[in-house]
C-alpha cells in the first residue's frame, strides 16, 4: 500500500495532488490511498464538492515503515510528524528542496512550475494516462488556486497549457468564472477562529539558525482581515510562542488587485521585513506591494537576510 501524504495546513493543490496521484496509482493496479493531514479549507471543500469527491479518509496512525509518497512538499517540518519512521518512495513537488533524506533510491519529480498538479499533468501526458473528468476538475482547480489564476509570478506557460487541456477534459467552459467562485469560497472566513485563519495556509521555514512562520491569506475580501487585525495579531503572538519560532508574519494578499499587506508582529519582524524588502512597518503593517508569492517572493528574500 502506498500512502500519499500532503503537507500540514493543506491547500487545494496539496489535497488535490494526493487524491489525483493515489487515483493514478490505483489505475495502474497499485494499492494507494491519500491520507488526511489537517483539514481542507473552504476553497478545497468547494472544489471537492464541485468534483463530487469524498474527503479523503483520516488516517492518524500509519504502521511503521509504511511506503509514503510526498506531494506538494518535501520539507520535514511541513510533513507528517513521524515521517522518519516511514520509507519515502516518491516525491512529486514544485518547491525548493530542503532536508529530504531517504534510505534508498526513490522516484523524485520536482519541477519549477506553478503547481504540483501541473507536474502530475505532464507525467500523465508522458504515460498516455487520461484522468477522469472528476480528477481533471481537481487538477484544474489546484492550478488555478496555486497560480491565483495565472496572476502569481510562479505561473509558467506549462501551467497555462495544463489548464487549457484539463479544463476541456473536465468540461469547465468558463475558467475565469470558476476561478472567481473558488476564490470567493476561500475568502469566506466568517466564523473561523483567528488562530485558524493565521495557520490555514501557514508554513514554518528554517533559515540559518532561525525559524520563521509565514502565514498567507489569499482573499477577494481583504477588508475582512483589516476588521479583525487585533485578533489576528493576538493569535500570531500565541502561535509564535507555541511553535517556538523566532519570527512570524502574516500576509494578506488581495488576489484581484495583486497587493500584499503584511501584518508585522513586533520590532523583530519589522527589522527583517526592512532588511528583506526595504519596507518600513507603519502601524504594525508593511506594504509588500505586488509580492503575492510566498514561494518566489517572500521566502527567498527572508532567506537572503537570515541564512
Ligand atoms: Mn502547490
Amino acid at each position: 500500500m502506498y500512502y500519499v501524504v500532503w503537507h500540514q495546513n493543506p491547500d487545494t493543490d496539496a489535497i488535490a495532488s494526493a487524491i489525483v496521484y493515489a487515483q493514478y496509482l490505483r489505475d495502474q493496479w497499485e494499492e494507494a490511498q491519500a491520507i488526511m493531514l489537517g483539514h481542507p479549507n473552504r476553497e478545497t471543500s468547494f472544489v471537492l464538492e464541485y468534483a463530487a469527491m469524498d474527503h479523503p479518509e483520516l488516517v492518524t496512525n500509519l504502521e511503521e515503515w509504511s511506503h509514503i509518497i510526498l506531494v506538494d512538499h518535501n520539507e520535514l517540518g511541513q510533513s507528517i510528524e513521524d515521517r522518519h519512521q516511514h520509507e519515502i518512495v516518491a516525491v512529486v513537488d514544485h518547491h525548493k528542496i530542503a532536508d529530504i533524506q531517504t534510505s534508498g533510491p526513490l522516484m523524485m519529480r520536482i519541477e519549477p512550475v506553478g503547481c504540483t498538479c501541473t507536474v502530475l499533468y505532464e507525467m500523465f501526458l508522458t504515460d498516455g494516462y487520461h484522468p477522469s473528468p472528476e480528477i481533471a476538475k481537481l487538477m484544474v482547480s489546484a492550478i488555478l488556486s496555486d497560480t491565483l489564476h495565472f496572476r502569481s509570478p510562479t505561473t509558467t506557460q506549462r501551467d497555462r497549457d495544463a489548464v487549457e487541456s484539463l479544463a476541456a477534459w473536465a468540461d469547465i467552459n468558463d475558467v475565469e468564472a470558476y476561478a472567481l467562485q473558488m476564490f470567493d469560497a476561500k475568502s469566506d472566513l466568517a466564523g473561523i477562529a483567528p488562530a485558524d485563519i493565521v495557520t490555514m495556509d501557514y508554513k514554518i521555514f528554517e533559515m540559518g539558525s532561525k525559524k520563521v512562520g509565514v502565514g498567507v491569506m489569499e482573499t477577494t475580501n481583504p477588508s475582512f482581515a483589516r476588521a479583525m487585525e487585533d485578533e489576528l495579531r493576538q493569535a500570531m503572538q500565541q502561535i509564535k510562542h507555541d511553535d517556538e519560532i523566532d519570527y512570524i508574519i502574516f500576509s494578506v494578499v488581495d488576489i484581484l488587485h495583486e497587493v500584499n499587506t503584511t501584518i508585522v508582529l513586533s520590532d523583530a519582524e519589522a527589522d527583517i521585513i526592512q532588511k528583506a524588502f526595504g519596507q518600513t512597518t507603519v502601524g504594525g503593517k508593511a506594504d509588500l506591494g505586488s509580492r503575492v508569492s510566498r514561494k518566489k517572493q517572500i521566502i527567498p528574500a527572508l532567506h537572503d537576510v537570515l541564512a
